[in-house]
């Protein structure tokens, strides 16, 4: 080696410090931890993760993401200073001059158009902390009815038929090292090998243990290739399967009729209406075999314990609450939950999926899963935040729902923190129209996101690198993430952007906390008595008792780990409802023109609208560009080799990708994965009808076209790009 080299490297290294913070992966409902370690010196800082071996839910491991996450944190393209559009470009602004503007824009705003005419758009990956704080932004700081989030486009349907049978909605009823006692695993529209992976070895553990695992899926995914049945039901065919599984659990005589008796209600109604079902029917109407059907109702019926786990598969449809009903259903027919290695899970999504949906960013909530429409909720909310109960607004309308409404002028200004819905909605093409009839709109992001892209006023907030706060988890467990860095150029921690909005707002005496900590104590204090409390749970105890779980009214006893123990549910009557679920078919029926379903999701090294992955190279080399997903014998009737460009058009829009084949997909259904916007959004296509209850778009089904594109004239695809108008 060169000597000078030599030389230099051995001063580098005596010159470099190295230093370890643990931190936690912002991805997925796992919530693995982690260490993050700089190596520094004057020439050179490099960044390297490592697992903790401690994390009391992961025991070290991490999957692709995590190990990468650091990487978009750090990128050079980070925002750095607030930009406000001038003569239709985003330039670089100061944040005083950045406030200003924005309090100009809400006041006149809300002079012309009421209070209510500026609404806020929230996401599930923010701390509690700031998820709470964004609640009462809107309601205080604001004063407008119009808040909703991103995770209604994710577990609402879930949460809903949870809340429905249970009388509450904390994601799973038990903690994951529950799983591997199970008999028998249901695994519903989950693909939990690619989004929750370091899950895995749970349902691995109970396989070895002699759990029949079954996984339901139209598409054979890694987590469906390590089932022992796996059903490739039709999309939107889940009630219709379902139907068919209780109708031999009641047959075979597999009920629990003393838990029926003792612990629930609505269950002689259900055995009524399954007298009419017939298991031919259901495998017709689900595309399932029948001799699967009833291998699977034998499975689960003959185990002694069973989980049923659902996500998105299931959930994101216009009959998304129902669809879960009916699983539960069948978890509550065999009394299957409360005891130990039983239970239900619906596989939250997001970092915090699970807090983020419990303290206020909700249309129609406050803090705790309190309800904005009660009387005494909201009582107990105003007192705590020093306001009089009829200061508070009603309740808004959900995420999609708002976009209506900036299109009819209900709505004219928006602020939008952590979410980018010009990729995650449904058919982004009405979104961007929405978009672009407000008076105003303002981003509060890590990057130019496609969402900011759009604004006129975009503000740089804080990454999990740098921000301080609590997460729950998708058992329920409450965790603490530290803040391990600074922020990049005059960026700001999320909860004091909220702060200093309010302030200039004239509402600052509501908003004057100095650390993430009071604002946890606030949210204690409006959680406490309502169906989430976190009363009980402190910093200092999530940090000694490696997370916390809710609900915890109390600073001494331990919090609830699993539900229902002594088979009393939260309804005031302490009993779970069953209901029948008649199969229908799904909103946007295949015909001649439109002969196939197309189904969306996710791929392992991408999250969500890929703002951050898309900027991880590591991550974005795995996957470069989105394919559809098609059945080989498919792609030959429409004409289509693999790697072909295709033309996928539905009722609101079309595209092209190339094609991928796939012997893991049914023929009658296309995949298309959701990370990507501008023309490979897959969401220029999908179905924004929405469920009537969780109001879940249906990202899970729509009926399209596919056809080879031509080389002359190829279709011509209206732009997305583009400023607004207004
Ligand atoms: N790698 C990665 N991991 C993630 C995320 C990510 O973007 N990337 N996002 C996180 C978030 S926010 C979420 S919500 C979760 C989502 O986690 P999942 O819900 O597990 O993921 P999806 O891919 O959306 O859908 C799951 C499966 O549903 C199937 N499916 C489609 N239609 C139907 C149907 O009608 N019935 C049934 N039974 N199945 C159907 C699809 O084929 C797909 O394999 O993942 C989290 N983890
Ligand atoms: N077709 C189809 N569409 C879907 C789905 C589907 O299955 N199919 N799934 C739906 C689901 S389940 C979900 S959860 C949604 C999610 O959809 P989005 O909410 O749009 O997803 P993200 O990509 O997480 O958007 C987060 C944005 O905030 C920024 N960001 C990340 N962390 C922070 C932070 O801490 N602070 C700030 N200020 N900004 C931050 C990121 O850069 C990014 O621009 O998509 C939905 N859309
Ligand atoms: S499993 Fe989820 S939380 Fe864990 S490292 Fe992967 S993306 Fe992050
Ligand atoms: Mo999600």
């Amino acid at each position: 080696m060169d000597a000078f080299l030599r030389q230099f490297r051995e001063q580098e290294q005596k010159l470099t410090v190295e230093r370890r913070e643990k931190t936690q992966c912002p991805y997925c409902s796992m919530q693995c931890t982690m260490y993050l370690h700089k190596k520094h010196s004057p020439y050179s800082s490099r960044y390297q993760v490592s697992p903790n071996r401690e994390d009391p839910v992961v025991q070290g491991r991490l999957c692709v993401k995590g190990m990468q996450a650091h990487v978009h944190a750090l990128d050079r393209n980070r925002l750095k200073s607030p930009l406000l559009r001038r003569n239709g470009k985003l330039e670089p602004v100061s944040w005083e001059e950045a406030m200003d503007w924005f309090r100009r824009k809400v006041t006149d705003t809300q002079r012309q158009a009421g209070r209510d005419a500026v609404a806020v758009y929230g996401g599930g990956s923010l701390t509690n902390e700031e998820a709470y704080l964004l609640g009462k932004f809107a309601r205080i700081g604001l004063g407008t009815c119009y808040i909703d989030y991103n995770g209604r486009f994710c577990m609402s349907s879930a949460a809903t038929a949870a809340n429905q049978a249970f009388g509450v909605d904390r994601g799973m009823t038990a903690p994951l090292s529950d799983i591997p006692r199970a008999g028998c695993i249901i695994v519903a529209g989950a693909n939990i090998a690619e989004c929750q992976p370091t899950m895995m070895p749970y349902l691995r553990r109970a396989k070895a243990n002699g759990a029949v695992l079954i996984v339901i899926d139209p598409r054979k995914t890694p987590t469906a290739k390590l089932a022992d049945i796996h059903l490739a039901v039709r999309p939107g065919g889940d009630v219709a399967l379902v139907n068919g599984i209780l109708k031999v659990i009641v047959e075979e005589g597999y009920t629990d009729e003393a838990f029926l008796r003792n612990h629930t209600t609505g269950g002689e109604a259900l055995m009524d209406y399954l007298q009419s079902v017939s298991i031919g029917e259901a495998a017709r109407e689900s595309g399932v075999p029948a001799e699967e059907i009833i291998r699977t109702a034998r499975a689960y019926g003959e185990a002694e314990t069973g989980w049923v786990l659902t996500a998105r598969g299931v959930e994101q449809h216009a009959t998304g609450v129902q669809n879960v009903r009916n699983f539960i259903n069948l978890i509550l027919l065999t009394g299957k939950i409360g005891g130990v290695g039983s239970g239900y899970g619906a596989v939250t999504g997001q970092g915090n999926g699970q807090g983020g949906r419990e303290h206020g960013q909700k249309a129609d909530q406050l803090p705790g899963y309190r309800r904005i429409d009660e009387p005494e909720h909201r009582r107990a909310v105003a007192e705590v935040w020093g306001v009089k109960e009829s200061d508070l607004p009603g309740s808004g309308v959900s995420a999609f729902e708002m976009f209506s409404l900036a299109l009819e002028r209900a709505i004219r200004g928006m602020v939008i923190l952590s979410s980018n819905p010009l990729v995650s909605s449904p058919d982004v093409g009405f979104v961007e129209k929405a978009l672009k009839q407000l008076d105003f709109l303002v981003v509060i992001d890590l990057f130019l996101s496609e969402t900011a892209e759009m604004a006129d006023l975009v503000l740089p907030g804080s990454s999990y690198l740098e921000d301080e706060g609590t997460m729950t988890n998708l058992e329920g467990r409450v965790t603490l993430r530290r803040a391990v860095k600074k922020l990049p150029g005059t960026a700001k921690p999320d909860w004091v952007i909220l702060g200093e909005m309010a302030r200039v707002l004239g509402k600052g005496k509501y908003f004057s906390y100095s650390s993430p900590e009071k604002i946890f104590d606030e949210l204690r204090c409006a959680s406490r008595g309502g169906i989430a409390d976190y009363s009980g749970i402190s910093y200092g105890r999530i940090e000694e008792e490696g997370g916390v779980f809710w609900p915890c009214s109390r600073k001494d006893t331990p919090g609830e780990a699993r539900l229902f123990t002594d088979r009393r549910f939260f309804h005031s009557d302490g009993r779970a409802r069953l209901t029948p679920v008649p199969h229908v078919s799904l909103p946007e029926p295949t015909n001649d023109e439109y002969p196939l379903v197309l189904t969306t999701g996710r791929l392992m090294p991408h999250y969500l609208s890929g703002a951050q992955t898309r900027r991880t190279p590591d991550l974005n080399g795995k996957a470069p560009e989105p394919f559809l997903y098609m059945h080989p014998d498919r792609a030959k009737r429409c004409g289509l080799e693999n790697g072909q460009e295709a033309h996928i058009v539905s009722r609101r829009g079309e595209m092209v990708l190339r094609v991928k084949l796939t012997s893991g997909i049914r023929e009658d259904t296309v995949f298309g994965p959701m990370h990507w916007g501008g023309e490979q959004c897959i969401n220029r296509l999908t179905l924004p009808e929405l469920d009537p209850d969780s109001r879940m778009p249906s990202f899970k089904a729509c009926a399209v076209r596919v056809t080879p594109v031509k080389v002359k004239g190829i279709p011509k695809i209206s732009s997305m790009q583009g400023e607004r108008s207004g």
